[in-house]
Formats: C-alpha cells, sequence, structure tokens
C-alpha cells in the first residue's frame, strides 16, 4: 500500500484531540465543501457526524463479518417504528471519545453543544413502543448481540408540534431535508414487492396443487443502513430501513394506448409507500395505505433474512435455528404469512414443514389491551391487497380450528373467538391471533400486563398454549437515559462507584449505601439542580415562562392519551391554585407542573385537554394571588431531545394512568433512574418499580386494576355522587364549565364534563381524584424535609438497576431468541 495512503487511513480513525481537529477540517472542506470561514453550525454538524461515521466504519465491518464467519444465529427486530432521536452525542458517548471532540472543537473556536444542536431528533415513531426498540438496539449492541432492526425509512417522522392560541397545531417533519449523514443508502440492496393481482392455480412438478401471484403490481423497497454502536465501540450493528423506489417496468397496456404520463403517474405514488409514519399512537385507524406499509417492510425485510440465510445453507430446516424474529406487536404480523408463502410458493417447502419453521421462527410482544388499538383487517380488503396471503391466512385458519376441534377444544363460541377471521359485521382478519398462532413465544411488557393478557385478550389461546405467553418487563439504556441526558449525575455516581454501572446498571445498586451519607445528598441535590436549572432556561426559550428553580418539578411528559389521565393533573392543579388563593397566609411549597406531549391529529378530546392545560396555564401564571408559587406549562414539540432535557430536571414523576391500562410504561423508568419520585397508580411497571424502590420511597394512590375491573362491571359507578360529595372537584370542574379558563369560548370545554358526568368517567378520573390529591400532599409535605426528599430520591436512582434494557435484552436472548454475544474480530490496522 501507498505510505501516504496508509498514513491517511490510520490518520481517518484516530481518537485523540489532534486527530479529530485534523479530520474535522479535511471532512469540511473536502465533502460538505465549505470553508471554516463559511461553515455554518449545520455544516460543522455534518462534518463532524461524517467524521465520527469514519470511526466507525472499519468496526462495523469487523462485526458484520464475525457474524458471517460464525454463521452466528442472527436476532432480528422488525418494528414499524424506530424512535432514535439524535445520533451524534450518543455515538461519540458510546465510542468514548465526547471529551476528545469537545476539546478539537475547542480548538477550532466551536461549541460541542451548539453542533450537537444542529442534529435532527430522526423521530420515526410516535412514543414508547418505538422509543423501546430504539433503547433495545443500544442494548443488542452494547451486549455484542447480533441484532439487525428493520423497519421503514419515512420521508417524514413524526409530526412537529407547535401550539397556536394553546392549540395543538401540526406541522410536517422534515429531518432528511439537509441529508442524513448517518445511513448509507444500499441502491443494490434491492427487493421487489408486490400488491394487488391475482392467485393462479397449477400442478407443480411433482403433480401438486400450488399457486402462483399474478398480475400484480410492484414497488422496489431499497434499504439505507446505519450504524448502532454499541457501548464501548466494540460491536456495531446495523439497522436496516427500506425506502419505496418505483419500478422500471412500465404497464404496457397504459404505454400502448399512449398515456405514457400516466405510467408515469403511477411509478411516482408508489413512492408514497415510505412518505410518512402515521401519527396514531395505541389507535387503529384501518388505513389501506398503512396496511401496505406494514406488509413493504415486512416483506422486504424477510426477502433479506432469507438471502443471507441461504449464503450459508441450502435447507430452510435450520432457519429458527439461524434466524429468530421478533415482532415488535402486529404491525409486521402479515410476515407470518408472507414467510409462509416464500417457503411454499417460492421456495417448493411442504406446507407443514414450512409452518413448523415458521412457528419457530417468529415471537410477538403485545404492547397493549386497549381495544381500539387491536389490529383487525377487512378481510375483503386483504383479499384485495394481499389475494395469496388471504387464501395462506385461510388455511392456517382451518387446520388450526379442525384440530382445535378434534381436540375436543371447547364449545363453537370459544372456536369462533380463537379464529383468525372475526365473523360478526363485516369480516376482519385478527392480526393478534394472528400472531399468536404463527409465534413460538408471545410476551407482555410488564408482570401486570402479562397477567391481564393471560386473563383477557389471549385467555381462550393462553387455555390452549399454556406455555406460549411469557413476561419481558421493558426496560431502558442507560447510556442514552443516564451518562448521556444527564452529565451532571454520571459524573457524581461513577466519582463514587466507578463507571461499572453503564454497562452492568445492576451495580448502581452501590448507591443505596450512600443515602444516608450528607456529603453526598448535597452532591446529589446540586446535580438536581443544575439539570433543573438547564430546564427552566429551556422553558424560557421555549414558552417565555419563568419558572422557580427551588419549585418542585412535578413532570408528567407522555403522548396525550385520555388513559393516562393528563385531565386527572391538571385538575389537581386547580384544585392547588384554588388553594392556593383561598390560603395566601400559608408558606406553600411552590410547584411548578410540567407538561409536554403530543395528540394524535384526530384525537379531538385529547387535543381539547392540551388546550385546557394552556388555557389553565395562562389564568394561574398571571394570577398574582398565588406569589408565583404555582406555575403551569406546556413545552412544545415533546420528542426524544426534549425528554433528555426534561427527565433529568424532574422532582416528581406522574405515572397516573387508569389501573391495567398502561401496558408497562418507560418513561416512568427514565424519571426515576434520573431520581424523580413516583406518583403513580399500581399500573404496569409501576408495580414493580414500587417493587424495586420500595413502598415508603413511591407515591402509590388509585384503584387497582382489579378495583376498576369489579367496578366496571359492577355498572353502579356514578361520577355525580362522587363529584356532588368532593367539594374541591366541585369546585375546578364548575370553574371549567363557567368559562373561568375560556371566558371567550364558556362552552369550550363542555365535551370533557360531559364525558366526566354523563359519559360514565370511563377513566374514573373522579374515581381517583380524592387519593391523588392525597398523594400530592404528602409529596409536598415530603419536600420541605429536603434531607429526607433527597434520601429517597438517591434510592430510587439506586434502585433501578434491574430496569436496564441490557436486562431486558438478556431475557429475550436467553427466553426466546436462544441467540448468543459474538465477539468482534478486529483486523483495522493503527486502530487503538
Ligand atoms: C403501546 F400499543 N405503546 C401501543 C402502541 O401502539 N404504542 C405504544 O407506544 C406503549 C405502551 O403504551 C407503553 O405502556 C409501553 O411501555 C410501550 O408501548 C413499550 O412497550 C407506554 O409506555
Amino acid at each position: 500500500m501507498d505510505a501516504r495512503y496508509k498514513s491517511r487511513e490510520i490518520e481517518r480513525r484516530s481518537l485523540d484531540v489532534d486527530g479529530l481537529k485534523r479530520s474535522f477540517l479535511e471532512w469540511l472542506v473536502y465533502s460538505v465543501g465549505k470553508d471554516a470561514r463559511a461553515a455554518t453550525r449545520r455544516d460543522w454538524f455534518h462534518t463532524v457526524a461524517l467524521a465520527v461515521r469514519d470511526r466507525v466504519v472499519d468496526r462495523w465491518m469487523d462485526t458484520t463479518r464475525s457474524y458471517y464467519h460464525e454463521d452466528a444465529k442472527r436476532v432480528y427486530y422488525l418494528s414499524l417504528e424506530f424512535l432514535i432521536g439524535r445520533l451524534l452525542t450518543n455515538s461519540l458517548s458510546n465510542l468514548g471519545i465526547i471529551n476528545e471532540c469537545r476539546q478539537a472543537l475547542d480548538r477550532l473556536g466551536l461549541s460541542m453543544d451548539d453542533v450537537a444542536d444542529s442534529e435532527p431528533d430522526a423521530a420515526l415513531g410516535n412514543g414508547g413502543l418505538g422509543r423501546l426498540a430504539a433503547c433495545f438496539l443500544d442494548s443488542m449492541a452494547s451486549q455484542g448481540l447480533p441484532g439487525y432492526g428493520y423497519g421503514i425509512r419515512y420521508e417524514f417522522g413524526l409530526f412537529e408540534q407547535r401550539f397556536e392560541h394553546g392549540w395543538q397545531v401540526e406541522y410536517p417533519e422534515q429531518w432528511l431535508q439537509f441529508g442524513n449523514p448517518w445511513e448509507f443508502a444500499r441502491p443494490e440492496v434491492l427487493y421487489p414487492v408486490q400488491f394487488y393481482g391475482r392467485v393462479e392455480e397449477f400442478r407443480d412438478s411433482v403433480g401438486e396443487r400450488a399457486y402462483r401471484w399474478v398480475d400484480a403490481d410492484r414497488v422496489l423497497a431499497m434499504a439505507y443502513d446505519t450504524p448502532v454502536v454499541g457501548y464501548g465501540g466494540d460491536t456495531i450493528n446495523t439497522l436496516r430501513l427500506w425506502s419505496a423506489r418505483a419500478t422500471r417496468d412500465f404497464n404496457f397496456g397504459h404505454f400502448n394506448d399512449g398515456a405514457y404520463m400516466k405510467a408515469v403517474e403511477q411509478k411516482i405514488l408508489s413512492e408514497n409507500l415510505s412518505r410518512v409514519l402515521y401519527p396514531n399512537d395505541a389507535t387503529e385507524t384501518g388505513k389501506e395505505l398503512r396496511f401496505k406499509q406494514e406488509y413493504f417492510f415486512t416483506s422486504a425485510s424477510l426477502q433479506d433474512i432469507l438471502r443471507r440465510y441461504l449464503q450459508h445453507h441450502t435447507s430452510f430446516d435450520n432457519l429458527p435455528n439461524k434466524a429468530a424474529i421478533q415482532l415488535n406487536d402486529t404491525h409486521p404480523a402479515i410476515g407470518i404469512a408472507e414467510l409462509m408463502r416464500l417457503l411454499v410458493d417460492q421456495h417448493a417447502l411442504r406446507w407443514d414443514a414450512a409452518w413448523e419453521i415458521t412457528r419457530a421462527t417468529f415471537a410477538y410482544t403485545n404492547h397493549t389491551l386497549l381495544p381500539e388499538a387491536l389490529e383487525a383487517w377487512p378481510v375483503r380488503m386483504v383479499e384485495r391487497v394481499l389475494p395469496r396471503h388471504m387464501q395462506i391466512i385461510y388455511e392456517i385458519n382451518a387446520k388450526f380450528l379442525n384440530r382445535s376441534k378434534a381436540r375436543g377444544t371447547g364449545d363453537n363460541a370459544k372456536l369462533s373467538r380463537l379464529s383468525l377471521i372475526d365473523e360478526r359485521g363485516d369480516r376482519r382478519v385478527r392480526m393478534g391471533n394472528l400472531a399468536f398462532l404463527g409465534s413460538h413465544k408471545v410476551n407482555g411488557v410488564s408482570a401486570l400486563h402479562t397477567d391481564l393478557m393471560k386473563q383477557t385478550v389471549f385467555a381462550d389461546f393462553h387455555e390452549e398454549f399454556p406455555d406460549r405467553i411469557n413476561n419481558k418487563t421493558n426496560g431502558i439504556t442507560p447510556r442514552r437515559w443516564l451518562k448521556q441526558a444527564n452529565p451532571a449525575l454520571s459524573e457524581l455516581i461513577t466519582s463514587r462507584i466507578g463507571e461499572g454501572w453503564i454497562s452492568d446498571l445492576e451495580q448502581i445498586g452501590a448507591l443505596k449505601e450512600k443515602a444516608d451519607d450528607l456529603v453526598f445528598r448535597e452532591e446529589f441535590r446540586r446535580a438536581k439542580r443544575k439539570n433543573k436549572k438547564r430546564l427552566a432556561a429551556y422553558i424560557a426559550r421555549q414558552t417565555g415562562d419563568e419558572v422557580q428553580v427551588d419549585s418542585i418539578f412535578d413532570v408528567q411528559v407522555k403522548r396525550m392519551h385520555e388513559y393516562k389521565r393528563q385531565l386527572l393533573n391538571v385538575l389537581h392543579t386547580v384544585a392547588l391554585y384554588n388553594e392556593m388563593r383561598d390560603n395566601p397566609t400559608v408558606s406553600w411549597v411552590p410547584v411548578t407542573k410540567i407538561f409536554a406531549g403530543k395528540a394524535a391529529p384526530s384525537y379531538h378530546m385529547a387535543k381539547l385537554i392540551i388546550k385546557l392545560i394552556n388555557d389553565v396555564a395562562k389564568v394561574v401564571n398571571h394570577d398574582p394571588s398565588v406569589h408565583d408559587n404555582l406555575k403551569v406549562v406546556y413545552l412544545p414539540n415533546y420528542n426524544v431531545t426534549a425528554a433528555e432535557i426534561i427527565i433529568p430536571a424532574a422532582d416528581i414523576s406522574e405515572q397516573i394512568s387508569t389501573a391495567g391500562m398502561e401496558a408497562s410504561g418507560t418513561g416512568n423508568m427514565k424519571l426515576a433512574l434520573n431520581g424523580a419520585l413516583t406518583i403513580g397508580t399500581l399500573d404496569g411497571a409501576n408495580v414493580e418499580i414500587r417493587e424495586h424502590v420500595g413502598p415508603d420511597n413511591i407515591f402509590i394512590f388509585g384503584m387497582t386494576a382489579d378495583e376498576v375491573n369489579d367496578l366496571r362491571a359492577s355498572g353502579g359507578f356514578n361520577p355525580r355522587e362522587v363529584i356532588a360529595s368532593n367539594p374541591s372537584l366541585k369546585r375546578a370542574l364548575d370553574m371549567i364549565s363557567t368559562g373561568v379558563f375560556s371566558p371567550d369560548d364558556r362552552n369550550r370545554y363542555h365535551p370533557i364534563l360531559q364525558a366526566l358526568t354523563d359519559g360514565g368517567d370511563h377513566f374514573l378520573v373522579t374515581a381517583d381524584f380524592a387519593d391523588y390529591c392525597r398523594a400530592q400532599d404528602a409529596a409536598m409535605e415530603l419536600y420541605r424535609d429536603s434531607e429526607e426528599w433527597t434520601r429517597k430520591a438517591i434510592l430510587n436512582t439506586a434502585s433501578m438497576g434491574w430496569f436496564s434494557s441490557d436486562r431486558t435484552v438478556n431475557e429475550y436472548a436467553k427466553e426466546i431468541w436462544d441467540v448468543h454475544p459474538v465477539k468482534p474480530v478486529h483486523e483495522g490496522e493503527g486502530f487503538r
């Protein structure tokens, strides 16, 4: 090799300050095409990202090659959402060169924070489900597990939320507008995906009945790869996202008619498939385009998985030993029919063999029991869009129901509940049933949720397959959610217990004994205060509101949903406002209520609650009679980047869903890890958080899931009686209904009042109100004793080790996937 070339190769990979600085300048000039005088902040971001990417590529190839050489079993995480957020700080931090990078930029007169702030937030997801997928990618790479993410490269991520007169307004989020320095386009990794057409029956070479899908429309799926940097930089995994490309072949019918433009138009329209993320969280809207998106990325991923498998194998018998496919919710569940089609129609396997392979390969994670989220596609649509898959689904169903009948499974009512087809009304394909039947393991995301799955949605299936359902309580990555987002606390922790906690979060338990150490408490408070100042500055920039750093930062950040009960929180806010006005001489603990979260654009009630919070904020924040003791803030455009600023600054974490309705929650884990005390119901993972932090270090209130269930079943719940018997609740509701917060439109909130009264208060806001206020009072009282508060906050941080997504992913690896870590062999020269 030419000596000059070789030295440049080494330079490309150097990790010291000088090497970084030189390569920044080189990238700026030769790839971004600017000199230092003309470069904008965005140019510098692209420059730094490209230089960092250089330091990742060799190790990435080493990792991929090692998996290939070992023919390791891989896990494929199929998810319609990956909520990754920004990658610059994450990559630098996982590579261990964040300080070197900061210094190199310093020498160029640049601020690392400004450069990092120029990166768009990759919001290819709605909320918890998408963020969980991103945390799992980090954890798989950090533990050396051969894990691939597969999804869609949406051109438009989740909408940008702004407020206009307090109302949510949506704007398109164009994260790719200025290019994406992290991704590698793979124009040669291209798979055809078909839609529509019809099925032809024929006899195969041995005279067996076989099927062909003909006259279908075609789109191409093109791969874009993003390296996923594991902690320590040893393993670099791949996130492969598919983008729709038009095929070049023309519809000759149109062409011969001279309708050239019409043919081209169709081609262009086919690329709409990967245009935009559906903005609904936990609701199914039943749009054909969504169904096509699901099939599009699932089919491309399966074709890619089989291609990779066939590099080493000639028969499919070993597929389950080489590939584990995890379905993140039912969105990719059509993959079960697709794998059957690929094995039976394209690779000529016998049905029973193909079914065994399919079931042994797939596993399914359920994320919610909400009926409005359970996907059920009209048979007529599936038949039209994917005619061969509809046949396959019928065939799976017939075989299953016949076998069940033969085994003497229950009555017809039970069989019709087990059926893949819902025969009531317009016939529908139940994707949850398909996912369950086509998987060898099915899991819930918290202990309570998994129990409820067994008792409700999958009760009949659980009876048939008692070993299939298992629990995998969610987790969060400590790299992004503590090390990166909260440097103040991270440095303090590392100064006392070393940095082992970053890759083994259970080690953070060693901090428990520091809870009684006065000096440590003081430093813990100082870290929190620093984060609160950072958030206060962010609030001032975003909303113009001034908040007191020494007030309680009471935080509820999550998607806006009635079951998450932001309404309960704002009702308490109004009640507290009244108490403060009634008792001006009491020395109140100042409180700042901080809300953030998006509502689905078509979810009117959720948007109305946002408006209510903003209206309440307007009144409360400008009322001199509360002496700044109460402030209400709704931060716009909640996303991963905002979460990284808000979460480390929280004193109180609001996790107040109606018991039985929040599958797990993961924000609850992030907040507790960062030293917030939870006010919460016994719902989702709150139950397990209480077990870990201890009942004295969490404020639990409200009805349990069983009580909710009984109360609803009894039909005897009367919210009007509850309201009438609680003066503070009644007064708050009266103020809202008489227009105290909406003098410009006194009837604005009637739909909310209506839902809480005649509507029957489905989410039991009124039922839990009194106990919620009691929990709030207890928290405010405790906050006066800052030593005791800090002790509990430390115990929260110290007790969250089990909630690392490393633990979660390890459980999946051992109990579902049977995959093992691979140590990559690094061939790179002059590297470290
Ligand atoms: C569940 F069904 N979740 C869904 C969905 O469509 N979107 C979504 O984000 C969430 C649950 O609501 C959760 O409880 C859970 O922790 C998360 O999935 C990951 O399992 C919200 O935090």
